[in-house]
């Protein structure tokens, strides 16, 4: 437990809210020391015992809430940079540049001269998450990117083409399942990802205890992977062949049965057919997983009761990431566990919108328009970030000029990343809205800080919509923000509005009255009878992400429709609950949840289908590839991606930013535990001490991303002491997941030699 001392008049409060820095959201609760003049400061975190989902349980990161807080490092007004040195401005003077800067090189150059990358902790924020859409559509530029494009696209691509709905992510029933596949996760680092679900030890635990069993396919004997049933090695980027094969053995041996699911599912004799080619003869050579495995791993998925397939990050961030996120819904499907209790489940978040579109959608949104240089495909409005350096240093008169940063460190978790800083530095503008001078936003012109996560209100948007049971938590803020300090909402919305010189107040108001339209008083709402102006006035005037928030839980699936006495959710309802509303375990949404043109399951997409040759093509050159050594990443608990490495309670212990090889491969190279290594890719190198362990499989060597913390100009000063290599050094910005254009960071061909 972070302890600090005790506040000058003596008393405390707890403050229950919700963790804001990894998916899990579980419920913490923070004590706060009261000073005398009514302030406070946060001195413990614990577990919230009462919490639906977390049930008290937290990782050491939570702790690190308060380091974050108090963190000398972490910028607390507006800087701008002159001559290579930061000087503070106040937040008028900032926005009056940024404006101008911004609206200069629109007028000069067109819209498209404008970009935006928006990072991981954006999701992570209310305030973000709601105001984030007005200032891209405000920049007015299709040039934009985010995280999503080295994590999650693939996923959100497969899911739209098959079900209708980016977000429509079918969640493992974790805590009902017998068995439970896993693929490129490793939720015992990560604490589970597009599966919200605190404590997965406990959970995994519990399906063991229950009888169920736990089997993990992972090119390193993962922290999960320790704690399995069974463990696959499988050959870094060949997941789609498995998972075809799996598919192969299921129609070969009859065991595809959709139960009630077949009615809605379209495409299954295609599916049958493409899967010929993959026998798991045939794709064992390139993937390392013996055919009689994967037969009887496939036998074992169809004769569970009740089972789960599930990949995360490991199968999106590589050459078939879109691919293989179908495949394992496609496993899903012909086994009857979608939308099945105990199998995957589509989760009903309370801010969904309370009439799903039922039935017939609109086509998947997607490559409506391309990058300028590589004709990299858009996918749900943005462009992959793959594309960004060339967008700012190759594409002539249709550069972009000026970037906006939104909690992003795109240089330590985007592909080839001396190329992006080197992009980056020759910009005409750059803004970043962030805590902290680092690797990235040290290119800026001018950095605009909003108040940390304890100083907000917050609500878990996203997670809340992939979360293994449906709750309800809203996070009040715990301590008072500092005098002069901006919460982030309401710098997004001012950055909207200065591009067009207008206030924030504007923008916040043209925010409300969009959603305002898309939830009441027209037919195709949830509350058709409900009027703009009544709805208006039940939420009240206060401005900022709260209200919309309110207006999302009334008019959501369980909300009060704005009649206080119907019962239901609302904001009032959730404070009046500090530690959350529970509303029960997933059930089953199919057909309403459906969404594609045609208002089936789309099995054999054609965007999916499309790319089948292109995997035909990789079994041969898969198992002739053997001699290449490959590069994956890992992540480590007391880590999140490139940031939190300034806390030292974190940061300390054993140096992190390792290479891990197998001894057989150490050996071959002349490479020896504890000395060093020279890693080579394509498009860079870097040094890394070795740890030789055969927790990776031969001919793959491992190295987390995130690190690299020794650039100049920076402000993190423990950082620097753990600084460790950048790993994005080595990945390369040429290879891509097709259909999504999303990065791959996994599997990328290196030589290592010691230095
Ligand atoms: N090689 C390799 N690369 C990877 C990955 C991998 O596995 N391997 N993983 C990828 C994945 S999954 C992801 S999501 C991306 C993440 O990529 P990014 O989102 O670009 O990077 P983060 O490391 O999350 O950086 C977060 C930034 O937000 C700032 N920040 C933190 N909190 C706040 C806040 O409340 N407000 C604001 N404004 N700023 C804040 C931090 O200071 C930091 O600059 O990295 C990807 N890159
Ligand atoms: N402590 C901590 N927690 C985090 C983060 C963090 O940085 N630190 N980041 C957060 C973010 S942004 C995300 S997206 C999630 C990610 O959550 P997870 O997806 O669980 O992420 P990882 O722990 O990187 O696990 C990925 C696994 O994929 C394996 N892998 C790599 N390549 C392949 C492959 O080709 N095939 C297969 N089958 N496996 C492969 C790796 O060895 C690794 O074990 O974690 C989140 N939580
Ligand atoms: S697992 Fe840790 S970092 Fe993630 S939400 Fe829970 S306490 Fe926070
Ligand atoms: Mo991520």
């Amino acid at each position: 437990m972070a302890t600090a001392s005790a506040g000058e008049d003596g008393t405390s409060r707890t403050i229950y809210r919700a963790c804001p820095l990894c998916e899990a959201t579980c419920g913490i609760a923070v004590e706060v020391a009261v000073d005398v003049d009514g302030s406070g400061h946060a001195v413990a975190v614990r577990g919230d015992d009462e919490d639906p989902l977390g049930r008290g349980y937290i990782c050491p990161k939570a702790h690190g809430l308060i380091g974050l807080q108090e963190d000398p490092d972490r910028l607390r007004h507006p800087v701008r940079r002159v001559d290579g040195q930061w000087l503070e401005i106040g937040w008028d003077e900032a926005f009056e540049l940024v404006g101008r800067r911004l609206r200069e090189i629109r007028e000069s150059s067109g819209p498209g001269a404008l970009s935006a990358y928006v990072g991981n902790p954006t999701v992570h924020d209310l305030g973000a998450t709601v105001y984030m859409p007005a200032l891209l559509r405000s920049l007015g530029s299709k040039k934009r990117f985010t995280a999503s494009s080295v994590d999650q696209l693939p996923k959100m691509l497969s899911c739209a083409a098959l079900f209708g709905g980016s977000l429509s992510i079918p969640i493992p029933d974790i805590d009902r399942t017998q068995h439970l596949l896993m693929l490129g996760a490793n939720p015992m680092a990560s604490n589970g990802s597009l599966m919200t679900a605190p404590d997965m030890r406990g959970r995994l635990r519990a399906l063991r205890e229950r009888g169920g069993r736990l089997i993990v396919v992972d090119p390193r004997r993962s922290e999960t992977a320790r704690i399995a049933d069974e463990h696959l090695f499988i050959r870094p980027g060949t997941d789609a062949l498995f998972l075809f094969s799996l598919v192969h053995t299921l129609f070969d041996e009859q065991l595809v049965a959709l139960g009630p699911l077949e009615q809605y599912v379209r495409g299954i004799e295609e599916v049958r057919e493409l899967s010929r080619d993959f026998s798991p003869e045939a794709t064992a050579p390139a993937t390392g997983i013996q055919a009689d495995d994967t037969r009887r791993l496939a036998r074992e998925f169809g004769a569970a009761s009740k089972a789960a397939c599930y990949g995360r990050v490991g199968t999106c961030t590589q050459a078939f990431g879109t691919v293989s996120s179908w495949l394992i819904d496609v496993v899903n499907v012909l086994t009857g566990n979608l939308d099945r209790p105990g199998g995957v489940l589509f989760p009903r978040a309370a801010t969904s919108p309370g009439v799903a579109k039922p039935g017939p959608g609109s086509p998947v949104a997607h490559a409506r328009w391309r990058s300028s240089v590589r004709g990299l495909p858009e996918s749900f409005g943005e462009l992959p970030v793959a594309a960004l350096s060339e967008e700012i240093d190759s594409a002539g008169d249709a550069r972009i000029r000026a970037l906006v940063t939104l909690a992003g460190n795109p240089v330590l978790s985007t592909p080839n990343g001396a190329r992006l800083a080197r992009a980056l530095e020759s910009l005409d503008f750059m803004v970043s809205v962030d805590l902290y001078v680092n690797e990235t936003t040290r290119f800026a012109d001018v950095i605009l800080p909003p108040t940390t996560p304890l100083e907000r209100p917050h609500y878990d948007l996203a997670f809340s919509g992939l979360a293994i049971r449906n709750v309800a938590k809203f996070s009040p803020t715990v301590l008072d923000p500092p005098a002069g300090g901006w919460d982030q909402w309401k710098i997004i919305a001012e950055l909207a509005g200065c591009v067009n010189g207008v206030g924030a107040d504007v923008v916040d108001d043209l925010v409300l009255g969009a959603l305002l339209s898309s939830c009441v008083g027209a037919p195709e709402t949830a509350c058709p009878d409900v009027s703009q102006e009544q709805a208006r006035k039940a939420l009240g005037d206060k401005r900022g992400p709260e209200r919309l928030l309110d207006l999302m839980l009334r008019a959501g699936p369980y909300g009060d429709r704005f009649d206080g006495a119907r019962g239901g959710l609302s904001l009032a309802a959730l404070q009046a609950s500090p530690h959350g509303i529970d509303l029960g375990p997933l059930a089953s949404r199919i057909p309403e949840v459906i969404a594609t043109e045609s208002g089936a399951i789309e099995l054999a997409p054609p965007l999916l289908v499309a790319d089948v040759p292109r995997l035909r093509a990789a079994l041969d050159c898969g198992a002739r590839a053997h001699h290449e050594l490959l590069l994956i990443g890992r992540r480590h608990v007391r880590s999140n991606n490139s940031w939190m490495h300034n806390i030292h309670s974190l940061a300390k212990g054993p140096e992190r930013c390792t290479l891990l090889v197998h001894p057989d491969d150490a050996t071959r190279l002349g490479l020896q535990d504890a000395k060093t290594a020279r890693i080579r890719s394509r498009v860079g190198e870097v040094v890394a001490p070795v740890a030789v362990s055969s927790e990776v499989m031969p001919g793959v060597v491992s190295l987390p991303h995130g690190y690299g913390h020794d650039a100049p100009g920076t402000r993190m000063e423990t950082a620097r002491l753990h600084a460790g290599v950048n790993a994005n050094l080595l990945s390369d910005e040429e290879q891509i997941d097709q259909p999504s254009g999303n990065s791959v960071l996994s599997g990328i061909p290196v030589e290592v030699s010691p230095v």
